[in-house]
């Protein structure tokens, strides 16, 4: 179930360590170690070793700091004596560590060195894009993204052109590398490079230093040669689309009349127009290996991007704990040095607790859909229209003049009923379905084994009927394909019921604006709350978190610092830039395309990453926490009809399927008062954890010198931390329970008093102490404490609601949850 990695943390204890070793390698590492008669741990893997912050603190004279600076290049050079080869990457500015081949032996030895805190295998995380990459078989590099084009923003409630350009801010973006030829990078009217910028263009065969420019102003690659040849990268230039895509989408500059052949045209701007972009290519079609993540990090911290934007993740189900995930690790020194981290929150929903990138010092984001729907409509003799959703280039006549047949009809003497309405291979009679549009059952997603079925048999057209038709449009080409529901497959069937000779048509898509309902939480969009293991709650309770190592069970709990994801924004069927020789995705006899449509929380991610980027430009001294409160608490969560944002099932949206709600674009540029998390904060999360202070101080360039773990680091301690979200859990419907909430005057007006509001569902009385706020300057904090008493004895469900302090002009809105 679990990632494979081995994983040790610092420790003296050598029985320990064997017992983590053991277990997280249960019977495969006993099978393994038998078959290759004890040389299976003298093999080289590839290992990160993680050594903190020290050795990246060169303006301090702590002597603690010093010693653990010293570690790590004792560590490092008695490695590199000992196995020149061995060390692929050295991490040294904005944290300390290194990634090398060791053998498990060598990095159990590692780890129980001094300044270590914790050494595991180099995992693989995956690109957000689409549900899956089967699935998209006709759409083969079909991954595309978004743009901010108004025929879409207008759908969202708020959500606006954007406004303000964000000038000269840097959005470092970790990806598959770019097509820097995409007009969407181009750097008309940019003016100089800021001149805090550190960075650099590398070269490579296919990549020149001018191919960077005023808008693509950094490009890096991480090569690591590795054995098995998954995950090559020998360039910056993007071969797989998903980077230029998000990157467009993110800062791309404006470019009029982009579409995917006509499909979804408009005008294709990104986030922050006047964003600057860094790319850091850690992702190959293979995925994107974590070494390379951490160097990534390391290097764009030192460089000095302003925003740092990741459409990448591991699987839900395969979090990594806190110290061995390299996302959560880069981005806690990346937050520390002042750099607002945005991730996407996988696609793995619609099932609860599937959110991953989920550590507070993340700004994750879910996805929604726009108000645009690709069409593609069934023409039945008679003249009914069905509609359908897809895109696709149909060439057939507009007029129903095909024959029309529902798979099953078409079963074999001897075929297998389900198979037959399936349309999989060998079930139906060629004969049958020669010449005709075919009618077939798919489960929630159609495969393109199925299309295969029918034209090898020469059928000349698929209508899929699914359970849950979803919103994502595939794309087919020039094949004559479309995608309904079982309810609206009916009506094809009673019509097939009704006539002797029945006759159809697959239209060609039509884009159609101004879609109601929109925004919607879409199904792939992964849902809270933020799990971890029982070892995590667990640890907060005992010294060491190695014991709990040992234990792999695992089951979910709230991430009771705060609501998971943050936010949602656009993610279903997004126009944006892409690689310009991409003949998968183009029509026969056409240039490939330079812009492509493709789904996907990646997709969502890089428009929160653009409007940060312009917040950021307008309060250049805010925090990453100041910008992302901006963003949260002026969520939307109201679609076009004005009714509460829902769901794929049609039910009204909560902060589990959404966060805060829509992400607006003018709304975080006036915030009026934020919620200001400071590191003190994210390390009484670290001690909820279970590291302890002297771990703290390692992982911790800001650490105060006096900063100790609570007491009592249970989870109502950590509700308290400062976020502008409140999550409380354990809520048993007896006793009462309070946080406490530090808001900053940001308003700009001087003197101003804000007052709250409460949205509270029944079965719970929320109260906010003081219930009015009186600011006499900019700048001010004030404290209020929220208590939650329940009205009911026993609730049983999850309870939802919202805080919101409103003066004439502001509106801050903080969700919570209750979890009982
Ligand atoms: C913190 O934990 C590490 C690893 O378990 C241990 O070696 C160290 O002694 C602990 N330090 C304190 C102050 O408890
Ligand atoms: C169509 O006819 C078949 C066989 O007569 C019957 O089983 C089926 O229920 C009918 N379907 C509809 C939608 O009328
Ligand atoms: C596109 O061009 C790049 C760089 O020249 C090359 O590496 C890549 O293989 C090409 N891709 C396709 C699909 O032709
Ligand atoms: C969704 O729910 C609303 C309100 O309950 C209802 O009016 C609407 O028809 C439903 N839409 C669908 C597609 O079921
Ligand atoms: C909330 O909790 C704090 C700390 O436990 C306590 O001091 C305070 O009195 C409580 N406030 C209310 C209104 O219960
Ligand atoms: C929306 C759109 O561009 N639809 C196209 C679908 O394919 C046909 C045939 O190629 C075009 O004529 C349509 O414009």
């Amino acid at each position: 179930m679990r990632m494979k990695n081995i994983f040790v943390f610092m420790s003296s204890g050598t029985f320990l360590l064997l017992l983590i070793i053991i277990s997280f390698h249960g019977p495969t590492k006993a099978a393994d170690d038998h078959q290759n008669a004890g040389r299976g741990s003298r093999r080289d893997r590839l290992y990160i070793v993680y050594m903190g912050s020290a050795a990246a603190s060169s303006t301090t004279s702590d002597d603690d700091i010093s010693s653990l600076r010293d570690d790590h290049a004792q560590l490092l050079s008695s490695v590199v004596t000992r196995k020149p080869n061995a060390v692929v990457h050295t991490y040294k500015h904005g944290f300390s560590g290194f990634a090398a081949r060791l053998t498990d032996e060598e990095a159990r030895s590692i780890a129980s060195k001094p300044g270590v805190v914790s050494v595991f295998l180099d995992p693989i995380l995956k690109l957000h894009t689409t549900h899956s990459w089967d699935f998209l078989k006709y759409q083969t590099a079909l991954k595309i993204d978004s743009n901010l084009n108004s025929n879409n923003y207008d759908a969202a409630d708020g959500v606006s052109l954007v406004t303000a350009d964000g000038s000269d801010t840097i959005i470092g973006i970790l990806d598959t590398g770019i097509w820097p030829e995409s007009e969407s990078f181009n750097d008309q009217d940019m003016g100089p490079i800021p001149s805090r910028w550190k960075g650099t263009c590398m070269k490579s065969d296919d990549f020149s230093s001018s191919n960077c420019n005023r808008k693509l102003i950094g490009a890096r690659f991480y090569s690591t040669p590795e054995s098995d040849g998954t995950i090559e990268i020998d360039s910056p230039r993007d071969t797989v689309g998903h980077g230029s895509h998000v990157a467009g989408t993110a800062a791309g500059t404006p470019v009029s009349d982009a579409s995917y052949y006509g499909v979804a045209a408009g005008t294709a701007i990104g986030g922050s127009p006047g964003s600057r972009i860094a790319m850091y290519k850690v992702c190959s079609e293979g995925g994107c290996r974590g070494s390379d993540i951490l160097a990534a990090f390391d290097d764009a911290i030192a460089d000095g991007v302003d925003v740092l934007s990741l459409s990448l993740g591991s699987a839900s189900g395969f979090q990594p704990e806190l110290s061995n995930d390299p996302i959560a690790i880069g981005a806690f020194h990346a937050v520390e040095q002042g750099i607002t981290v945005v991730c996407s929150a996988g696609n793995d929903g619609p099932d609860p607790g599937t959110v991953v990138n989920a550590a507070p010092w993340i700004l994750t984001v879910g996805a929604t859909t726009i108000d645009r729907d690709f069409e593609s409509d069934v023409v039945l003799g008679g003249g009914t229209v069905v509609k359908g959703r897809a895109i696709n280039f149909s060439k057939l006549e507009k007029s129903p003049v095909y024959p029309l047949i529902y798979a099953l009809s078409a079963r074999k003497a001897d075929g297998n009923e389900h198979s037959a309405r399936y349309c999989e291979e060998d079930s139906m009679e060629a004969e049958k379905i020669k010449g005709k549009i075919v009618l077939c059952d798919s489960g929630d997603y159609w495969r393109s084994s199925q299309i295969d079925a029918v034209t090898s048999l020469g059928g000349v057209g698929v209508i899929f009927q699914v359970e849950n038709p979803g919103v994502v449009a595939s794309t087919y080409g020039e094949f004559p394909a479309t995608v309904l529901s079982f309810k609206d497959g009916q009506e094809i069937l009673s019509y097939i019921n009704s006539t002797r000779n029945p006759v159809t048509t697959v239209q060609p898509t039509v884009t159609v604006t101004k879609y109601k309902p929109a925004p919607t939480v879409v199904y792939f969009s992964a849902r809270g709350p933020a799990s971890g293991t029982r070892n995590i709650l667990k640890a907060s309770k005992l010294a060491s978190p190695l014991r709990f190592l040992i234990s792999q069970e695992s089951t979910h709990f709230p991430n009771v610092a705060c609501l998971q994801p943050d936010i949602a924004a656009p993610g279903v069927n997004i126009l944006a830039p892409w690689i310009g020789n991409d003949s998968s995705v183009a029509l026969e006899g056409k240039d490939p395309p330079l812009y492509n449509v493709l789904s996907g929380t990646s997709m969502s991610c890089p428009h929160v990453s653009g409007i940060a980027a312009t917040v950021k430009a307008q309060n250049p001294a805010w925090s990453p926490s100041a910008i992302r409160s901006a963003i949260i608490t002026t969520a939307s969560q109201t679609d076009n009809l004005g009714a509460p944002i829902s769901t794929d099932k049609n039910s009204t949206a909560t902060p589990y399927d959404y966060g805060a709600g829509e992400v607006t674009t003018t709304g975080p540029l006036q915030p009026g008062l934020v919620y200001e998390t400071g590191t003190v904060d994210y390390l009484n999360y670290l001690c909820y954890y279970g590291y302890n202070v002297s771990q703290i101080k390692t992982i911790s360039k800001t650490a105060p010198k006096e900063f100790a773990c609570p007491k009592d680091s249970n989870a109502d301690y950590i509700s308290n931390i400062n976020y502008p979200s409140i999550a409380i859990s354990n809520f048993n419907g007896k006793a009462s329970k309070n946080v406490t909430r530090t808001v900053t005057n940001v308003a700009g007006d001087g003197e101003i008093i804000f007052t709250a509001t409460v949205d509270a569902p029944s079965g719970l009385t929320v109260k906010v102490i003081p219930d009015k706020l009186h600011f006499s300057k900019n700048n001010q904090k004030l404290n209020y404490q929220v208590v939650f008493s329940p009205t009911t004895s026993s609730p049983k469900e999850d309870m939802f609601g919202s805080v919101t302090w409103t003066n004439a002009k502001y509106k801050v809105r903080s969700p919570f949850v209750v979890d009982v």
